[in-house]
């Protein structure tokens, strides 16, 4: 049908989805979600309107959506042990903007961690409106170790009192200490929000302490590790907050919610409880540890020296290679990966010195600790070539792994 009707969009997807089955995919916020999602995500949900909440909306017609929120609603609090949660955010950073809204006021103090260090622009970046609205001081690593030093981020929370920490990161490949940043709350009498959308997968496992405890409110996307729509969703243990994180989602944030994508988060939150997911998050962290083992062997400097989780941060000056350089000849050999800045790094953001690699995707396509062997080779071999020709041969032996391991839920 979308090639009779716009030849321009079904060849852009069909090109979309060659690269997708050529190309190794190893950015660590990207998956595949199976077909169950993706019918759910097509559906004629898509077509509905229906502003407020299940029992509550401001459209007739609702019934049918109503049953779909409600199952993302009690499933997401069951895989998470949540007392509430609010499943309608179009994506991670309305939701940590609905919590800022819910918690603080503007002007309010806002701790985070850095975005050169591993946070996210919504944790108080200054080019983002949640570095605008609230002052923002921000913690990162410690120099030597590359971890989060919980100390500096005590002392750093006595000397400012922020009324919310922050924790959560996009780019820090070790476990988080949720309870050591509920002592430092407590401490100051802040709240905390952590932010799971990385390790969202990993914790529904068990792979990944959970934040559910020790969190005033956890914020999360849908799409990453997780393995479900592109989408948010906000928890809480705290009853009493649950009013108003509703109010600033909706209305305070966003209108209609997308029926479609609650429908296909509620099909992604049954994914997550079944054994086989457990068993896939599993794999994700043996994977990452393989391949940072493999990235070591060639040569490579991998930050904190190593990984608990999905991702690892790879310093790639040891090969005298820049983190944009290093993207570029990854990509001639059809592996795809983000530049990246590492921990005080010397290089502009736009450039790094860093590479951030994730085995989320793989894993779905069903690599095992083999192929992570194999892909640290290939990594370091594509990293080696310097022109077009000397990336031919990585290219091919890439390309025959990837064929190899069809598309899960699209080749069949
Ligand atoms: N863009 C996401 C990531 O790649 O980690 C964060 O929102």
């Amino acid at each position: 049908m979308l090639a009779e009707v716009d030849p321009e969009v079904h060849a852009a997807i069909a090109g979309e989805l060659a690269r997708q089955q050529s190309h190794l995919e190893l950015i660590a916020s990207e998956n595949w979600t199976s077909p169950a999602v993706r019918e759910a995500m097509g559906s004629v949900m898509t077509d509905k309107y229906a502003e407020g909440y299940p029992g509550r909306r401001y459209y007739g017609g609702c019934e049918w959506v109503d049953v779909v929120e409600r199952l993302a609603q009690e499933r997401v609090k069951g895989l998470y042990q949540a007392d509430f949660a609010n499943v309608q955010p179009h994506a991670g950073a309305p939701a940590n903007t609905a919590v800022y809204m819910a918690a603080l006021q503007p002007g309010d103090t806002l701790m985070g961690m850095a975005l050169a260090q591993g946070g996210h622009l919504t944790h108080g970046s200054p080019v983002n409106f949640s570095g605008k609205f609230y002052r923002v001081v921000d913690y990162g690593v410690d120099r030597e170790t590359e971890r989060i030093d919980m100390e500096a981020v005590r002392q750093r929370a006595l000397a400012e009192r922020p009324q919310i920490i922050v924790a959560g990161a996009t780019a820090y490949p070790r476990v988080i200490d949720f309870a050591a940043f509920r002592r430092v709350a407590d401490e100051v009498g802040a709240l905390l929000m952590v932010d799971m959308a990385h390790i969202a997968g990993l914790v529904a496992a068990g792979e990944h302490p959970s934040p559910m405890p020790y969190a005033d409110f956890v914020t999360s996307t849908t799409h990453k590790t997780l393995r479900g729509p592109r989408g948010g969703f906000i928890l809480t243990r705290r009853p009493d907050w649950a009013k108003a994180v509703d109010k600033a989602v909706f209305p305070g944030l966003q209108g209609g919610p997308l029926m479609n994508l609650i429908a296909a988060k509620a099909v992604a939150f049954h994914e997550a409880a079944t054994p086989a997911f457990r068993s896939y998050q599993h794999q994700v962290v043996q994977n990452a540890r393989r391949l940072a083992n493999s990235l070591v062997a060639e040569g490579l400097r991998v930050v904190s020296g190593g990984t608990d989780n999905h991702l690892m941060l790879v310093d790639v000056r040891p090969l005298s290679l820049t983190g944009k350089e290093a993207q570029a000849r990854l990509a001639k050999a059809h592996i795809t990966v983000n530049k990246n800045t590492i921990p005080y790094d010397p290089a502009k953001p736009a450039i790094g010195s860093g590479i951030r690699i994730g085995t989320p995707a793989v894993t779905t396509r069903g690599f095992g600790l083999p192929e992570m062997d194999q892909l640290g080779r290939l990594i370091g071999r594509a990293l080696r070539a310097a022109d077009d020709a000397a990336a031919a041969p990585v290219r091919h032996d890439v390309e025959r792994l990837a064929r190899h391991f069809p598309l899960p839920g699209v080749d069949g």
